[in-house]
Parts: structure tokens; sequence; C-alpha cells
């Protein structure tokens, strides 16, 4: 079956949604193709106990339409995974989305035509012809499985965070090992252990754990956002982070010791990214960043009763400085390990040998298990694009265009790939701002190039090389001065076996960068070829 489009849109998560909603008010034929069996993305696949955001509910939500802003309501702080959906099924059926939406649709591949300057999408059972081919595919939606040998020996039930099964897994009384720290297996960790019956933790690399902070939102609360939604979105669409936070005025090396551990005390009752944000320099000068190192120490030890467990719970903050990789946030970690139930097993000393029928082993013992939950991240911001057989002008496949790591033009369109267009795609703040912002901004921004084109007649626009290749310094050089560039970290690829190391986002703030794609439109796209 072969159907024509003006726009395919890949991916029906927040992206893909605010994508069909903006291109179709250009009178566009769009349809949207997505893998799974229903929309909303990461927040579909990632349905583990306990997935939550880490930014606050009210910045991690659209802003098109200020009536959408009015008639919902936040229950907490940060939203759990089950109100974000709702709250994306909400937006679908408010907007009449799911006409041009066509779920099990996996693309597998996208070729251009030149002659004819039409994209050919495939999926299992469709042709589609279009004029433009919009990535919505999502920065953290390839899970990646570790290599760990006799996965598939294992007889109980193995899980991943990022495609737990949507009917949900009922854990009571059951002995449960997760492998992997970071964010999704903190907060598996956090939620479960009350519920299982023993819970082993299998730590590679500690993480730090922040104070999130959450708790239900108050009436006055939503009044007050409601109210001044307008300033607020205004101040994240120039600010670093697209969050309404910013860094302190000071240096954390200015201040006398007692006024900085207060400040840092503040910070963790306020949770969040308050602690992060408390002094200008603590990204940026290790020296400052050991301050609250000292703190986090400090706060572990205090709060985990036995001090081995406090001090295999403690990265080494030489190599993994507090937000060099993605700051974890979760309110009952450390607690959860002054649990009798609560096995941390450090496999840095002993790393796991072999999954087996009954359970994991390491070199300090043998775990049986009923359920293993593998929470070891993603093939982040480039895994998903790379997964499908993406060809542009003469055959250059994006597997070839990005061997040594991405290459784009803000983060938006390459050079090679005409009338393609990347949804917080690599190169852009992408997973290193507030996603929804990041993801209207840019939706925005190529809804815009495609009016602009359809009102001058253009039948193609690229990404020259040359603005490519100045886009990828800049990425580099703003990233450089951080302590994000020189940790080990999904932020460079360092996650995946053989890929290659390039730092995925654009680190030089939120509020530049839009300033960047404006500059860009305003002067009648420069940095394209346009015929
Ligand atoms: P992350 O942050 O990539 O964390 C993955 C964890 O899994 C981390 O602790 C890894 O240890 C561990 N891991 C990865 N591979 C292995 C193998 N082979 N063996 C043992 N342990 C392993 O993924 P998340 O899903 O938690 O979070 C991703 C983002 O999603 C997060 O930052 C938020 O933005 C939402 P390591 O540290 O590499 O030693």
């Amino acid at each position: 079956m072969s159907k024509q489009v003006d726009v395919v849109i890949i991916g029906a998560g927040f992206g893909g949604l605010y994508a069909l909603h903006k291109i179709r008010q250009l009178g566009l034929k769009c349809q949207v193709l997505e893998a799974g069996d229903d929309i909303g993305g990461t927040w579909q696949w990632n349905s583990y106990p306990g997935a939550r955001c880490d930014v606050e509910s009210f910045q991690y939500s659209y802003s098109f339409d200020e009536d959408l802003e009015q008639e919902w309501e936040w229950r907490e702080r940060y939203a759990a995974q089950p109100e974000i959906l709702a709250y994306l099924r909400h937006v679908a059926q408010r907007y009449q989305l799911l006409r041009d939406v066509c779920c099990n649709s996996r693309v597998e591949s996208a070729v251009y035509d030149e002659g004819a300057s039409l994209w050919t999408v495939k999926t299992a059972d469709q042709h589609y012809h279009c004029r433009f081919l919009v990535s919505a595919v999502g920065c953290l939606s390839t899970p990646n499985m570790p290599g760990i040998p006799g996965l598939d020996e294992f007889r109980g039930q193995l899980l991943h965070t990022g495609q737990w099964p949507r009917e949900g897994v009922d854990l009571t009384g059951k002995r449960v090992g997760v492998i992997g720290t970071g964010s999704s297996g903190v907060q598996v960790i956090s939620d479960i252990a009350g519920q299982v019956d023993q819970l082993y933790v299998f730590q590679r690399t500690p993480h730090w754990v922040a104070m999130a902070g959450n708790r239900p939102l108050g009436e006055d609360e939503k009044r007050t956002v409601k109210n001044n939604y307008r300033k607020m979105r205004a101040f994240m669409q120039q600010s670093l982070l697209g969050m309404n936070v910013a860094p302190g005025a000071k240096s954390a090396l200015e201040v006398s010791d007692d006024e900085r551990w207060q400040t840092y005390e503040k910070a963790w009752e306020l949770g969040g990214p308050a602690l992060l944000m408390s002094y200008n320099d603590l990204l940026v000068n290790m020296e400052a960043n050991k301050t609250a190192a000292a703190f986090m120490k400090a706060k572990i030890r205090e709060i985990v009763k036995d001090p081995a467990i406090a001090e295999a719970l403690i990265p080494d903050e030489d190599t993994y400085p507090l937000g060099g990789r993605r700051m974890v946030q979760d309110d009952n970690y450390y607690a959860t390990f002054n649990r009798d139930n609560v096995t941390l097993v450090d496999t840095l000393k002993h790393p796991i040998t072999a999954i087996t029928r009954r359970g994991i082993n390491t070199g300090s013992g043998d775990y049986d298990l009923d359920v293993i939950i593998i929470a070891t991240g993603f093939d982040a911001v480039t895994g998903t694009l790379k997964k499908i057989d993406i060809r542009g002008r003469d055959g250059l496949s994006i597997q070839d265009k990005w061997q040594e790591g991405p290459l784009t033009y803000l983060g938006v369109a390459m050079a090679g790939f005409p009338n393609l267009f990347m949804v917080t795609g690599p190169g852009s703040p992408s997973v290193l701002s507030n996603m929804v912002l990041s993801v209207e901004q840019h939706v925005d921004w190529i809804a815009d190039a495609i009016a602009w084109m359809v009102r001058h007649g253009h039948v193609s626009m690229e990404a020259s090389e040359s603005a490519e290749t100045n886009w990828a310094d800049k990425v580099v050089e703003a990233a450089r001065p951080t302590v994000l560039f020189n940790t080990r970290s999904w932020y460079h690829g360092s996650n995946i076996a053989g890929k290659p190391k390039r730092f995925l986002a654009y680190l030089g703030g939120v509020g530049p960068y839009r300033a960047e794609c404006d500059a860009e439109q305003d002067a009648g796209y420069p940095g394209f070829q346009v015929n």
C-alpha cells in the first residue's frame, strides 16, 4: 500500500504530537508513524514503578495554548509517569490528533529521491511519499541491553525499565535484582523496596542523588503559577536549561565555609536543581564543585546508617564531579539502604560474571532471583535514528554520515538530507534542557521553515556542510569548559560499546541557542542550500 502526504512525522511523544498540531495548521497533510501501540513516547515505554520526571510539572508542559495551561491540573511538583501520559492523552484528544497518528508502525527506512524531491518512508506494511520528513523519535528511546553473558538463560522475569510491560508487574514478595543505578534504577529501587521480599542493587558506579523535594501541589501555588505563566515561560525561554531556575550570582569560592554550607542545606531542602544552581561556578570549576560534593558526601553519611554502605554509595568526586553526569533526583534513595531487605552489591569490586537460570553471579557471590530489572539506560540521542535505514542525497546513509559521531546544523538539519528535520536532534540543547520547551522551540522553527519554503515555492532545503562544521565546533566549545566534558557519561555516548565519543547536546544555554536559531531564520536561512 502506498500513500501520498505532505509531511511524515516519526514518533508520537511530546515532539511528534506537537509537530502534528503545529504543521497541520499550515494546511499540510501530515501522518504520524509511531512504533508503539499507543501515543506517549518515552512516557509510554518507561512505565516502571517510580518513573517520574526530573523537571517540575508546570514547566514540563506545553506552552502553546493558554487555555490548555489553565485547564490542566498538575497534582505533584514532579509528575509521575501516569500523570504525564494522561496529560499527553488529554492533549491528543483535545486537538483531535489521533486521526493522523498510526500506531504499531515502526519506520524501517526513509529514502530521498532527489529527482522528485520526495521521501519514501516504509513501515512493515505501508509506503508513504512525502515532501518533508520530521523526526521526533525522542532522545532516550532505544534501550541499552548490557552484554552480560547468560541474559537469555534466566528463567525468572527479565525486564528493562525502558520497555516496561503495559499491564504492570506484581513484584510483591519477590526476590528482585536491579542492574544499574542511574535515574531509572534509582527511581525503581526507591519505589519497590517496600514491596518486594529481597532487593539486590547491583551498582557498578555510584551516581550522585540529590533530593527532589517532591510534594503535592497546593491550590494557592497552582493559582500563582497559572496567573504568572507567561512571565515564567518568557524567563525559561531565555534561561540556561529551559527551566525556571538560574545559577546563583556568586562563586562558591567567594563566600565563607559557613555561608556556603547553609546555602547547600537550604538547596537540599528545596530539592531539584537547587543544589547545582547554588553558585555560578559549580559546573565549571572543580574546586567549587568539590565544595558541593563534600556537602553531598556528608548527607549520604548522615542518612545511610552502615558506614561501609555509605562509602560504597559515594562517587569519586574527581572522576565524577557533581553534575558531570546527570544528577539523579530522588527523595528516598539513600534511606532505602537502611532497610533489612535491601542489599547493595558493589559490582565495581566484584563484577557480574554471568546471568544464569537462577539469577546473577558475581565475584563475591551468587544471587537467586525471581525478577531481574535491567536499568542500564539508552543508546541516547542518536541510537533510534541510526536504527532506521535513512538515505539522503546520492544514497548517503545516516550510519555513514554519523560514523564518527553525529554532524548536524543546529541539531535540526543535516547536509545530504534535504527536507529532513529533527526535533531535539544531536547538537541541540535537548537532553540538557527542559525537553518540552526545546521540543516546542524546534517544532515552531521547523514549521516556520516549511511555511517559508511553501510560500516561496522552494522544493528543497538542506543544511550546508560549512554551517554544519561550524556548528559542530560550537557544540564542543560550549561543553569544553564544563565538568560534563571530561566525565564519562551517556552525554558523550560513552555508555555504548563502539559508539563514537562526541558531546551530544549543546550546552551554550537554551536562550543563546534560541537566538542562533532565530538569527538563521531572520537572515533567510544562510546556512542552508535552498532550491
Ligand atoms: P543511565 O543514566 O545511563 O544509567 C545506566 C546505569 O546502568 C548506570 O548505573 C550504569 O553503570 C549501569 N550499567 C550500564 N551498563 C551496565 C552493564 N553492562 N553492567 C552493569 N551496569 C551497567 O540510564 P537511566 O535509564 O538510569 O537514565 C537515563 C536518563 O533517562 C536519565 O539521565 C534521565 O534523563 C532519564 P555505570 O554508571 O556506567 O558504571
